[in-house]
C-alpha cells in the first residue's frame, strides 16, 4: 500500500528533533532528537549556546545545526525508516537567530559531494562564525536607533508588528554592521535559522516565510514585504542580502540530490518553506481557530494565540506574527523559562519528581512569598541585568523558591497577556516542561482556564510535518482543511485535561494585583507593595 509519509524537523535552542508522520494512518511513526550538548560536545555549547558579557551576548554555531541534521538523518537511516517514501518535508527554527554567508554559499550548496559530510564542505561559507540567537540581549542601542528612525514606538509596532527587541534580527544585523563593518560588506546573504536549514535541504538559497520574517523588525506586517523604511533604518544595502519572502505554505522546491544520494530520499520529495518554532507550534497544538491559546514551556516560555484580525500590543511587549494558515498570531516571549526553573531545581539538588512533589505540598499563594525571577536578562518585562527579587523569603527557603518561581512565571504570563483581547476558553500546553502536571495545574489555577496536555511535547516538529502534508495535498488538488488535518493528530481522548480549581480563583486574582505592584515597585519605581502583600497574607494565611 502507498503510504503518505511527511517529515517535520525542529532546530530548537537545545536540540534538533524529527517527527515523521503517516497520514494514511494518522499516526506518528517516530520522534527522534539530537541533543546539542550531549551529542556534539566538541562545539562546547551549554544548553545549546555560548554566552558572554554576563549573559547579554548569546550565540550558537550554525555548523553545529548542520552536523546535527546529518546525525539525525543517519539515525533515521539506521532505524530503517522509509525515507524514500516521504512525500514532503518542512521545518522549524528557533526564531530571530541570523546566519551570515558569503558569495560562495550558493555554489557550495549546489556542488556538494554526497560522499563527504556537509559540515566539512561548508567550512568557508560564513562571514560570521557564530550566530546571535533569540537569547541575546546586547542590542539595546541599535533597538533605540531603529525605533527612533521609524518615528517612535507606535509607527515601529504598526509597521513591523512589534516594538524593536534586542533579540530580533534587524537590531542584530545593525549591530554587526556597526561593529564588524568589513564582514558586513563581505556578507552576500543573511538567513534566519529556519531559512538557512531549508537552504541546506534545498541545495540553494531558500526564501524566508512570512511567519519567521515577522520576527525581524524588517517585514511590513500588513503587506508581507520587506519594508524600505525598516531596511534603511537598519543597515545599508540590506535588501540585496535578504532572501525573498514567501507564504509559509509555499513549496520552495525539491530536495537536493545530496540527500537523495547520501540518505536515500526520493528525488520527488517536495520542500515546504520552513518557519519559526512558534508559528509551527501554533499548528502543532491545533490553534487554527479563534478562542484558543497555547503556552510553550521550552527553553523560553511563550504564550501565543491564533488571531483572525490584526491587532497590536501598543505597550510594546507582545508581537504579532503571520500564522502559517495565512492569518495572524500573537506571541509573548519570556526568557526565564526552563533554565530559570532548572536553576532552582539544581540549587536544591532536586529531580523533576521531587520538584513536582513540593509543588503539590505547598499552598497556592505561597504564604505571600513572591519572587520576580530574572535569573537571565528578561524580555518581558524588559530587565537587562539578571537579578532575582524575593519578597518575604530568602534564597535558602526550598519550598518558597520552588513554588515561588512557578507562581511568578504564570502570574507574569497572565499579567503581560492582558492586552490580547480575544477570549480564551482553553489553553494548550507544549514544550519540555509541559510534561510536568504539577506545573500545569498551577498554570491552570492562575489562568482559571482548562489546560490540555499533549502526549507529544515537541509541537514545533509536529506542526512542521503537518504543514508539509497540507501543502503537499494542496499541490495535488486534494486539499484538506487545517482544522480537520490537525484534529486527525490531536485527538482529545489522547490528551490529559487539567481543570482549574475554582477554590483558588479569588486568591490568584488577588495575588495578581500583589504581583503587579511588586513588579512596578522594582522596575518602575512604583508604590511599595508592603501593605497589599500584608493584606493578602492576612486574608489567606491568617492562622
Ligand atoms: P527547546 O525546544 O526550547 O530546546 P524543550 O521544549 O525541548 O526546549 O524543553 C527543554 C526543557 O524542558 C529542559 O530545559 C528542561 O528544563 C525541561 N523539562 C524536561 N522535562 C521536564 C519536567 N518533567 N518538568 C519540568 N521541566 C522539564
Ligand atoms: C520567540 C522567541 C523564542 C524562540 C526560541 O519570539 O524568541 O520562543 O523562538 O524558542
Amino acid at each position: 500500500m502507498n503510504m503518505d509519509y511527511f517529515l517535520g524537523i525542529d532546530c530548537s535552542t537545545q536540540s534538533l528533533t524529527a517527527v515523521l508522520i503517516n497520514l494514511s494512518k494518522n499516526e506518528v511513526i517516530i520522534r527522534y532528537s539530537i541533543n546539542f550538548d550531549e551529542e556534539l560536545p566538541y562545539y562546547n555549547t551549554q544548553n545549546g549556546v555560548f554566552s558572554s558579557n554576563g549573559g547579554k551576548v548569546v550565540h550558537s554555531n550554525p555548523l553545529m545545526w548542520v552536523e546535527a541534521l546529518e546525525l539525525l538523518f543517519k539515525a533515521l537511516v539506521q532505524k530503517n525508516l522509509p525515507l524514500n517514501e516521504i512525500k514532503a518535508i518542512s521545518g522549524s527554527g528557533q526564531q530571530h537567530g541570523t546566519v551570515y554567508l558569503n558569495n560562495s554559499f550558493e555554489t557550495t550548496l549546489k556542488n556538494l559531494d554526497s560522499k563527504k559530510s556537509i559540515v566539512n564542505q561548508l567550512q568557508k561559507v560564513f562571514t560570521r562564525e557564530t550566530s546571535p540567537i533569540w537569547m541575546d540581549s546586547s542590542t539595546t542601542k541599535q533597538c533605540e536607533e531603529i525605533r527612533l528612525e521609524l518615528g517612535g514606538l507606535e509607527p515601529t509596532i504598526s509597521i513591523t508588528g512589534s516594538n524593536t527587541f534586542e533579540r530580533f534580527s534587524g537590531p542584530q544585523i545593525r549591530k554587526f554592521y556597526e561593529q564588524n563593518y568589513d564582514d558586513y560588506i563581505q556578507t552576500s546573504s543573511i538567513h534566519l535559522v529556519s531559512s538557512f536549514l531549508s537552504s541546506i535541504l534545498l541545495g540553494k538559497s531558500s526564501p524566508i516565510d512570512y511567519g519567521d520574517g515577522a520576527g525581524m523588525n524588517l517585514m511590513n506586517i500588513r503587506t508581507n514585504q520587506w519594508d524600505d523604511k525598516a531596511l534603511d533604518a537598519t543597515a545599508p544595502n540590506l535588501r540585496q542580502k535578504l532572501p525573498p519572502l514567501v507564504n509559509s505554505y509555499d513549496v520552495v522546491g525539491k530536495i537536493s540530490p545530496y540527500f537523495v544520494e547520501r540518505f536515500g530520499f526520493s528525488p520527488e520529495t517536495i520542500l515546504v518553506a520552513w518557519s519559526g518554532d512558534n508559528p509551527n507550534s501554533l499548528i502543532g497544538v491545533g490553534l487554527t481557530e479563534k478562542g484558543k491559546a497555547a503556552i510553550s514551556l521550552g527553553t523560553s516560555d511563550t504564550y501565543f494565540s491564533f488571531m483572525k484580525t490584526l491587532s497590536f500590543d501598543m505597550m510594546g511587549e507582545g508581537h504579532v506574527f503571520r500564522a502559517p494558515t495565512g492569518d495572524f498570531m500573537s506571541l509573548i516571549c519570556f526568557k526565564n523559562g526552563s533554565l530559570a526553573r532548572e536553576a532552582i531545581k539544581d540549587k536544591f539538588n532536586l529531580n523533576w519528581n521531587e520538584f513536582g512533589e513540593i509543588l503539590r505540598k505547598t499552598p497556592p499563594g505561597n504564604f505571600g512569598k513572591i519572587m520576580l525571577p530574572y535569573f537571565l536578562p528578561e524580555i518581558v518585562p524588559l530587565v537587562l541585568e539578571p537579578i532575582v527579587y524575593r519578597f518575604g523569603f530568602d534564597e535558602n527557603d526550598m519550598q518558597g523558591n520552588v513554588r515561588g518561581i512557578i507562581e511568578a512565571q504564570f502570574l507574569s504570563m497572565r499579567l503581560h497577556s492582558e492586552w490580547i483581547q480575544e477570549q480564551k476558553e482553553e489553553i494548550y500546553a507544549t514544550g519540555g516542561a509541559s510534561a510536568n502536571k504539577e506545573i500545569l495545574q498551577i498554570a491552570s489555577n492562575i489562568f482559571n482556564t482548562k489546560i490540555y496536555q499533549f502526549e507529544i511535547t515537541n509541537s514545533a516538529a509536529l506542526g512542521a510535518a503537518l504543514r508539509s502534508a497540507k501543502s503537499y495535498y494542496d499541490s495535488i488538488n486534494e486539499s484538506i482543511n487545517w482544522t480537520e488535518l490537525v484534529n486527525r493528530f490531536l485527538k482529545i481522548q489522547d490528551n490529559y485535561i487539567i481543570q482549574p480549581n475554582n477554590k483558588y480563583k479569588e486568591l490568584y486574582d488577588d495575588l495578581l494585583e500583589v504581583y503587579r505592584k511588586c513588579e512596578k515597585f522594582v522596575l518602575k519605581n512604583g508604590e511599595d507593595p508592603k501593605q497589599i502583600r500584608k493584606d493578602f497574607v492576612k486574608k489567606y494565611f491568617a492562622n
